[in-house]
């Protein structure tokens, strides 16, 4: 455990960054200083009342860095010259290099190596060096600890066992029976400095065979040690005999959220950032509910509403009887209707599609009338599987990101009612104000344009049309 943000240590940061006017307004009027990660602060005030002062929360100088990252299935050209992020391979191994102390996992399931799933395949290669890389870390005594779901697939994964048997410590959160879902989250916290957050779960397909999109954000310990609240949240339920807190004690509770985003420079921009979670129940105070995350970044658009994601059922998916469940469907429609916002919904299409999605993607399409002024589009995204049809669960696109003029929203959730209400999982929410003249990186919102807009004109992204005349799910490239 990273027990190295005591209170000296935070004092000591604050003066050390040099208080400024607002800052010392803001912890007078607070009464304390704002409470370390893992550390009971009893004198914490609510945290309504300084909520009401509203937009008080001080700038902070981690000079934080946020870095786009992906994986892009093997054998998926784009054109010469498209955009791209970081890989995602090299981001996980960036951030293991750097690991002076401590990483926090918290993971749906673990299946780095091939012969997990019985494949023999060299695209399995960069999940083997990640799993060894752990284990010499391990061996240099940095910690370990993994949260992960105690229902989950690749049953015959041994790399817990083997990272266990290395020093790690491993718990399997019974989120099943905790709150009905899974813990679906996938996320690293190093060193209580750097954070990993995004859709891939710790598999090797996610490195080489499965969409994935992600964000690393270094030298940023108040993101850090926020996220770090929720990796405790998981962390405390995989406890043996854990039970369920009716209230979640203060020390869980989370000062930056949807209206006290963190305000600082990342990147040299001018940059506001929270994370939201999921279900309600894993949300202690402070902590924005995930589904009011993506709720608010569509409500903030008003030129457009770029949205990438797995699935898109305006339904319950797995509690029984199925549930009609419009909220966000209704959000994307009034978007487009209301505010004038050019929607784009990008689903991905796959061997375990279920067909049932399409009338309503149908029927989001018919809701466009551009004379009107309403304007709706919708794309399917097929990876092609090529020579990989010997790789179970692959080929597909598994990322869960939005993308407004204002925001990018990057999300583990895939749009049904499910995984709002039962199954853990988390969001970032960034905003970067583009820079005034210097030449740099654009905004992290222009960037995930590019990155939409890079998917959604290339000859994987097909009309819902397009679909039914030829290629289906199973497209062979
Ligand atoms: C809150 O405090 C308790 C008791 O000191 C500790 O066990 C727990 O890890 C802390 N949780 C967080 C999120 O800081
Ligand atoms: C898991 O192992 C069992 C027994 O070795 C095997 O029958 C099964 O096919 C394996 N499952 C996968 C997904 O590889
Ligand atoms: C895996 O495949 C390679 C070549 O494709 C072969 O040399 C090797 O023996 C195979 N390994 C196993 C365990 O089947
Ligand atoms: C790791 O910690 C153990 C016990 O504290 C110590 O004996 C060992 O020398 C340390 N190893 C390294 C590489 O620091
Ligand atoms: C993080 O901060 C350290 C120390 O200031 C610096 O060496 C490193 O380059 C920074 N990392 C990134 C990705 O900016
Ligand atoms: C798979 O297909 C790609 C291009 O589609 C080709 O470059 C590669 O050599 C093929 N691999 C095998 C093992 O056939
Ligand atoms: C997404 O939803 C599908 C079907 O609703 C489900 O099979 C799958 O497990 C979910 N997966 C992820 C990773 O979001
Ligand atoms: C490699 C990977 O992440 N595969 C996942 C792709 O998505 C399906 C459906 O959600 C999962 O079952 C796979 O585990």
């Amino acid at each position: 455990m990273d027990t190295r943000a005591g209170p000296p240590e935070v004092l000591g940061l604050l003066a050390m960054l040099g208080l400024g006017i607002m800052t010392a307004t803001y912890l007078l009027v607070r009464g304390s200083p704002p409470p370390a990660c893992c550390q009971l602060n009893p004198k914490e005030e609510p945290l309504r009342s300084w909520e009401a002062l509203g937009g008080a929360a001080p700038p902070q100088r981690d000079s934080c860095q946020l870095v786009l990252t992906e994986s892009l299935p093997q054998d998926l050209p784009y054109a010469t010259g498209s955009p791209s992020a970081q890989s995602l391979a090299l981001a996980w191994l960036q951030l293991l290099n750097t690991a002076q102390e401590s990483i926090h996992v918290a993971s749906y399931y673990w299946s780095l190596t091939g012969p997990d799933i019985g494949v023999n395949d060299s695209s399995s290669q960069p999940g083997e060096v990640l799993l060894q890389k752990m284990q010499q870390l391990l061996a240099r005594n940095v910690s370990l600890a993994v949260a992960t779901s105690s229902s989950a697939p690749a049953r015959n994964s041994t790399d817990l066992q083997v990272l266990a048997a290395h020093g790690a410590e491993v718990r399997h959160v019974p989120m099943q029976q905790l709150i009905g879902g899974v813990l679906h989250s996938k996320f690293w916290v190093v060193d209580g400095q750097h954070v990993y957050m995004g859709s891939a779960n710790m598999d090797w397909r996610s490195l080489t065979q499965v969409k994935e999109l992600g964000a690393v954000i270094y030298n940023c310990s108040s993101l850090a040690q926020d996220l770090e609240k929720t990796f405790q949240t998981y962390w405390v339920l995989g406890a043996p005999h854990a039970v369920l807190p009716k209230t979640w004690p203060r020390n869980f509770s989370s000062h930056i959220n949807r209206f006290q985003p963190l305000r600082g420079f990342f990147n040299g921009l001018f940059t506001t950032a929270y994370f939201s979670a999921s279900p309600p129940a894993l949300c202690p105070r402070g902590r924005t509910q995930d589904l009011d995350a993506v709720l608010a970044v569509m409500r903030g658009a008003r030129e457009f509403l770029y949205v990438s994601v797995m699935d898109y059922f305006p339904t319950t998916r797995f509690s029984h009887p199925a549930r009609y469940w419009p909220v966000l469907d209704n959000a994307v429609r009034a978007a487009a209707f209301g505010q004038g916002v050019h929607v784009r919904l990008l689903v991905s299409c796959w061997l375990h599609t279920d067909p049932t999605m399409f009338p309503y993607l149908r029927s989001l399409q018919a809701f466009s009338n551009p004379r009107a002024g309403i304007s709706v589009d919708v794309k399917v995204f097929i990876v092609p599987v090529g020579n990989h049809s010997s790789i179970p669960f692959s080929r597909v696109n598994h990322s869960k990101y939005m993308v407004t003029e204002k925001a990018a929203y990057i999300g583990t959730s895939n749009w049904s009612a499910d995984y709002f209400s039962s199954t853990s999982g988390v969001g970032l929410v960034v905003h970067q104000q583009a820079p005034r003249a210097q030449p740099g990186p654009p905004p992290v919102q222009e960037q995930l344009r590019q990155l939409f807009e890079r998917d959604w004109s290339s000859r994987y992204a097909v009309s819902l049309d397009g679909r039914t005349s030829g290629q289906d799910c199973v497209w062979q490239g």
